[in-house]
């Protein structure tokens, strides 16, 4: 599947077409992660950023020119049809991911596509099915968690994995942005159920329920939820978003996802996990904590400072032990390897890279890739237990004095 043979670039030798659909926030930063990865690592396959598709003529050109892709198509059909794209990454809203990725997997393209999965279940079953049939072809399938592609996030899960927290008791995670605080803010895709399948929850409650269980290295096995939404009514969009920023024109019209989703869970060997998603938190733009407390000891993390990570190794002597912050910048961190010497931190655009990167190592090696399509349905399985239980809302009030 893969194209001719080129010897430029440290990723010399076979091609890989990609085609993206979708150019806004994400498609940014994919293109980012493309045009990046194989200029970094040593590649198998040298990726090409063969078309772009988006709907509007004009705009997907101005994308294509800017982002630096060969081609553009108006219909995401066209661009799945396309001899020269064997990976289709899929950018767009939660509602076309199902469509596309199956027609993708079908048409025998390999698929990268964005978080959540999908905006439902049932939709997420049909394209974990479809990757699995896929696979037997020798396709490869996988959802864009690029979170756990921060160095330090993988090298937390090397310390889980060996044992150095010992057995997990406690997870917690929370996610806190702001950019919905402002009750002007208009009415763009991500507040409609139709088009998000629901608000911080599937937005930044997915990344931390995939945080969760690749970091314990187990599954969630139960939930009891709140969410809520506290702006119920918002003015329709003057425009297309840029970015998160979008401006408001005339009318308004109702918001049908959630602002904020808090949550416990448990995980399979019954360690407790904490999860809290918002977009209101004022004065927090991408606020990715997370803390675990294991037997042995623990680490700690924010998506803020995401160069570090504090660990607590409780086989220490008591007068001299604690919480140490690792710089993960070291050759032989995880993704280390290709950049720059320790210190010269990295930041969110090399999630795109490293993500881009792993793929194309599972395509050719024949590896399935991780996270895959099942990992993603896991994921949307938590999230709609989640939504089930805040439905339920079985809050039992306090007996006043
Ligand atoms: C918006 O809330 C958003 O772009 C999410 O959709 C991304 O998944 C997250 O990485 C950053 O914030």
């Amino acid at each position: 599947m893969a194209g001719k043979v080129r010897t430029d670039g440290r990723a010399a030798g076979r091609t890989l077409g990609i085609g993206m659909v979708g150019y806004a926030f994400m498609g940014a930063a994919h293109s980012q992660g493309w045009r990046t990865v194989g200029r970094v690592f040593d590649l198998p396959l040298r990726p090409v950023l063969a078309a772009v598709c988006g709907r509007d003529a004009t705009a997907v050109r101005a994308a294509a020119d800017r982002h630096g892709w060969a081609a553009t198509e108006t219909d995401w059909r066209d661009l799945v049809a396309r001899d020269d794209v064997d990976v289709v990454d899929v950018c767009t809203p939660g509602d076309s991911h199902a469509e596309i990725a199956v027609a993708a997997l079908e048409a025998g393209k390999h698929v990268l596509c964005e978080k959540p999965l999908a905006n439902t279940v049932a939709e997420a079953e049909a394209m974990a099915a479809a990757a699995a049939r896929a696979r037997a072809r020798g396709q490869a399938a996988m959802v864009g968690f690029n979170y756990r592609r921060v160095p330090a996030m993988a090298y937390a899960r090397e310390l889980v994995a060996d044992g150095r927290l010992g057995a997990l008791r406690h997870v917690r995670l929370t996610y806190l942005q702001d950019w919905l605080v402002d009750p002007d803010f208009p009415l763009t895709w991500r507040l409609e159920r139709e088009h998000a399948g629901s608000g911080a929850l599937g937005d930044l409650g997915a990344h931390i329920v995939d945080l969760a269980q690749y970091l314990a290295g187990e599954p969630i096995v139960g939930v009891s939820a709140l969410t809520e939404t506290f702006v119920r009514e918002r003015p329709l969009p003057a425009g297309a978003p840029a970015g998160l920023s979008a401006s408001g024109g005339a009318g308004r019209g109702t918001v049908t996802v959630d602002d904020a989703a808090l949550f416990t869970g448990r995980l399979a060997s019954g360690a407790l996990v904490s999860f809290e998603a918002t977009r209101m938190a004022a004065g927090r733009k991408n606020a990715l904590r997370l803390e675990i407390n294991g037997a042995r000891g623990s680490l700690a993390f924010d998506l803020e400072r995401l160069n570090e990570l504090s660990f607590y190794d409780g086989g220490e002597p008591a007068r001299s032990a604690g919480f140490r912050r690792i710089l993960v910048t070291e050759p032989d961190h995880p993704y280390l390897e290709a950049w720059w010497p320790p210190g010269h931190a990295l930041g969110y655009e090399h999630t795109f890279a490293h993500q881009a990167r792993d793929l194309v190592h599972a395509i050719a090696s024949g590896a399935e890739p991780v996270p895959s399509f099942a990992d993603g349905l896991r994921v949307q399985r938590v999230l709609a237990a989640v939504e089930e239980s805040a439905e339920k809302n079985a809050v039992y009030t306090p007996v006043p004095l």
